[in-house]
């Protein structure tokens, strides 16, 4: 299987974090039951030239990637090295065509979830909708049956329970960054909070 490793950009934990080692659950509103594979979809639409769907089996289809890389949640807890299997988003997308305006886009999941993303760290090449982690299926609490992971940007960007990518000619802030988080994230930038 194709694998790619995400590199950070500075120490491995980043500043102001503590490693943990069981993989914590935060959740708005989490969905009182498991989501079934079958029916499931991913919608990718907004600025694209052709709006697109992709169902578990098509995911599965489209061969999966293997992708290393740790987890950083604003609220100072991080997870050290895992390996999860899904598809690159820059493949999805790119099944879209973005029209040349398109340049942010907002990532969904169950409930009433959004987080903003530009479209270049949408489409970076360790941005992927997982459904294994360690050669397990990602568990419902953690976003399951596919989860977006989006390593280089603080874990609240890697909505859980996926449902679709929304690409957009310009920004639209998303569930915590209407209230005061950071638009984009960066964990080495310490990027926890927006100012003002
Ligand atoms: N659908 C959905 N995705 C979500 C959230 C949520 O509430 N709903 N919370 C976000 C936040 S703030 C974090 S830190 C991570 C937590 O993921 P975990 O519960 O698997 O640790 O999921 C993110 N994705
Ligand atoms: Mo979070």
């Amino acid at each position: 299987m194709n694998r790619v490793r995400f590199v950070p950009p500075g120490p491995p934990v980043p500043p102001g974090q503590i490693v943990v080692e069981d993989w914590p659950r935060l959740d708005i509103d989490p969905p009182v039951d498991s989501v079934p594979l079958e029916g499931w979809r991913l919608r990718v639409w907004g600025a694209v030239e052709k709006e697109v769907s992709f169902s578990a089996e098509d995911l599965f289809e489209m061969g999966a990637q293997e992708m290393e890389a740790d987890i950083h949640c604003v609220t100072t807890w991080s997870v050290m090295g895992s390996l999860w299997e899904g598809i690159p988003l820059e493949r999805l997308v790119a099944e879209a065509s973005p029209i040349p305006q398109a340049c942010h886009s907002l990532c969904h999941g169950l409930r009433r979830y959004d987080t903003n993303l530009l479209l270049e760290d949408l489409v970076a090449p360790t941005s992927f909708l997982v459904w294994k982690r360690n050669g397990k299926e990602i568990p419902h609490r953690n976003g399951g049956p596919f989860r977006f992971i989006i390593p280089h940007l603080y874990l609240w960007k890697s909505a859980k329970w996926a449902t679709g990518i929304e690409i957009l000619p310009q920004e639209k802030m998303g569930f915590w960054e209407q209230r005061g988080y950071h638009h984009r994230g960066d964990p080495w930038k310490e990027e926890r909070f927006s100012v003002g």
